[in-house]
């Protein structure tokens, strides 16, 4: 985390689909406090209560995850909920029940998760047209197509293995937030 938050990175999650709920809360813990003392922000996949008890920014949940009125009493209104989605139809009901972002995807082709149907780019720019709150696109992005996708109207980019499976975690970083940026920028 200190590599990405050194290269640019501004938003993080905590992922671990194996670890027991204490050892999630303890990493998270860890992690909650390196992103304060560094002015980033950070979520917890997954868990309102682990979010909530960690001192973290807010939570992710997926569709099968608590529902976003049931998470939002556990985490109050000023913390982040954010969601994935995999259709517009997901994505506007996201909007409707009070998610501050949503994570759309995915939008290439990814081996990190099976995450269902591809949506292209296109699908980004047909989402963004009807949210006004702020899109995350996931799945397969890398440093040769965020350029297109934030082209498309995503506000961000969500990356796992472009950054961990990368030589150089703090150069992918760097390159995929400066991309990143430039867009934003242009906007
Ligand atoms: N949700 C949709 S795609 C995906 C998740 C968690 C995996 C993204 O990983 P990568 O390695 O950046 O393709
Ligand atoms: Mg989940």
């Amino acid at each position: 985390m200190s590599s990405a938050i050194a290269a640019g990175v501004r938003f993080f999650q905590y992922r671990n689909k194996k670890a027991d709920r204490r050892h999630t809360y303890d990493v998270a813990l860890r992690l909650a406090i390196l992103a304060r003392e560094s002015g980033v922000l950070f979520i917890v996949n997954d868990h309102p209560d682990i979010a909530l008890a960690a001192g973290a920014d807010g939570v992710h949940l997926g569709q099968d995850d608590l529902p976003i009125d049931i998470a939002r009493k556990v985490l109050g209104s000023e913390k982040i909920i954010g969601i994935s989605t995999h259709s517009q139809e997901q994505a506007c009901e996201a909007q409707y029940h009070g998610a501050d972002y949503v994570g759309f995807g995915p939008v290439f082709p990814t081996t990190t998760k099976d995450a269902g149907a591809l949506q292209g780019v296109e699908k980004v720019g047909l989402i963004r047209k009807c949210l006004s709150i702020p899109i995350l696109a996931i799945g397969g992005i890398n440093r040769g197509n965020v350029s297109d996708v934030m082209a498309a109207g995503a506000d961000g980019v969500a990356v796992i293995s472009a950054i961990l499976s990368a030589p150089d975690i703090k150069e992918a970083s760097a390159e995929l937030a400066k991309a990143a940026q430039r867009i934003q920028g242009e906007a």
